[in-house]
């Protein structure tokens, strides 16, 4: 039996012990310690049930999607679809048109931005983001604002990393024309209100982009709730495999959007005079697509249900407040983004240690965290820092692994500070 199964049903706290049997990689040493990984913003673990996945389908039914009457391609579409309806069922979109597979957050948003963006921008438009955002959610909309003639607004962020609304709110005018912002800051933790940003914008006709990367692994997402019209997230950070990640969107507005890539399997027709597109979702997903990742990430939607996103929600904030209360003891040290709501991300700096030295430090004492700009230069400019250390948590993390941390730290401020 395994940790999903153990817990499946209870409405009890999830049995962490069980659940780290489930990750082959948390057994593995590193520098002949117990491994502690505390860089799950940055990519997951996987359990076995994806691995299992992804290795069934390649012994026994791999074919190509969509193009075989035999048995290999029916059974291989059969899971390919069937791991999108689990994709739609899991964020609770109305269809699964809305559900398009796609390499992962940084892809969708490049799909919106030169699908939609680029056939209905132009000069003296504007497209209101961010300054938390992740490089992903910034570099898109300024290739498309040098591509178009549109440009880029930024509503500022406070001292404790939260998006300031009435700044945002004043920035949004006719102008507007899509607003994209981050659910969860990957580089701060901040889980941004977005219910109320979504509403400011939509009252005045502005769609609605959220890069949802950092919060899917690690909340309950519905789609409809939420009424935004883009949703971007990654297969990796949610226990599923790399290279495979969702890209929703409202139907009425894919529908009227142009197809980005051309290819097989996104037509219906094809002479030398004119090519007839496939319906939604297959007008955007041109030539082969990653079938084993979208298998993986139907059996890590599997898994991560199985848990309960609340409870692992639950397990991941108690993490939290005792990585907070304990680093809060490591003297020098000092935290970087302080929003009252967080995802299990801490930021921070240490008092005459440089992070990148912070990083090499702890990996010899077996703790994995992420040390750098975390692909948002623009927060790292903000709070006037090259860089922070970055200890980011899932449900598999322990109490323990935050001991070894605070102990790791302990050391490099012996060695360094
Ligand atoms: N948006 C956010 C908020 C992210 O955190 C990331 C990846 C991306 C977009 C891009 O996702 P991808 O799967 O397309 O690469 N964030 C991180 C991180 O924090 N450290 O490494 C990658």
């Amino acid at each position: 039996m395994n940790a999903v199964h153990a817990v499946a049903g209870s409405s009890a706290a999830l049995d962490v012990a069980t659940i780290r049997r489930d990750f082959p990689v948390l057994e593995r040493t590193v520098r002949g310690l117990p491994l502690s990984y505390l860089d799950n913003a940055a990519s997951s673990q996987r359990p076995r049930a994806v691995i299992d996945a992804m290795s069934r389908y390649y012994e026994t039914s791999h074919a190509n999607v969509h193009r075989g009457v035999h048995t290999l391609s029916q059974e291989a579409t059969d899971l390919f679809e069937g791991a999108r309806e689990k994709v739609r069922r899991f964020i609770n979109a109305k269809s699964t048109q809305e559900i398009i597979f796609v390499r992962g957050t940084t892809e969708a948003i490049n799909l919106v931005a030169q699908s939609y963006g680029r056939p209905t921008l132009g000069p003296g438009d504007e497209i209101l983001i961010s300054w938390l955002e992740h490089h992903a959610n910034i570099v898109p909309w300024q290739m498309l604002c040098q591509q178009t003639g549109a440009t880029l607004q930024v509503a500022p962020i406070t001292r404790s990393g939260e998006v300031d609304f009435d700044a945002f709110a004043a920035l949004l005018s006719p102008r507007t024309k899509l607003v994209a912002l981050a659910h969860v800051s990957n580089a701060l933790g901040t889980i941004i209100p977005v219910s109320r940003f979504i509403a400011a914008a939509r009252t005045r006709g502005v769609p609605v982009l959220l890069d949802g990367a950092q919060a899917v692994p690690h909340m309950t997402v519905d789609v409809q709730a939420l009424n935004c019209d883009f949703y971007a997230f990654s297969g990796h950070k949610m226990c599923g495999p790399t290279g495979i990640g969702v890209l929703y969107g409202r139907e009425s507005l894919l529908s009227a959007m142009p197809p980005w890539q051309g290819g097989g399997d996104m037509i219906l027709a094809v002479s030398f005079e004119k090519t007839v597109y496939n319906g939604l979702p297959y007008k955007f997903e041109a030539g082969t697509p990653d079938i084993a990742g979208a298998i993986g990430l139907g059996a890590a939607i599997d898994y991560l249900e199985a848990l309960g996103m609340e409870r692992i929600a639950a397990a991941e904030h108690a993490l939290l407040d005792y990585a907070n209360e304990r680093l809060a003891t490591v003297p020098g040290l000092r935290f970087v983004g302080t929003a009252p709501d967080k995802a299990a991300v801490v930021s921070f700096t240490l008092d005459r240690v440089h992070p990148h030295d912070l990083g090499t430090i702890l990996d010899h004492e077996g703790v994995a965290i992420r040390t750098g700009h975390h692909c948002a230069m623009p927060v790292m400019e903000f709070f006037g820092l090259p860089a922070t250390a970055r200890a980011s948590f899932a449900f598999y993390n322990t109490p323990a692994e935050i001991e070894r941390l605070v102990a790791a730290l302990l050391t490099a401020r012996e060695m360094l500070g």
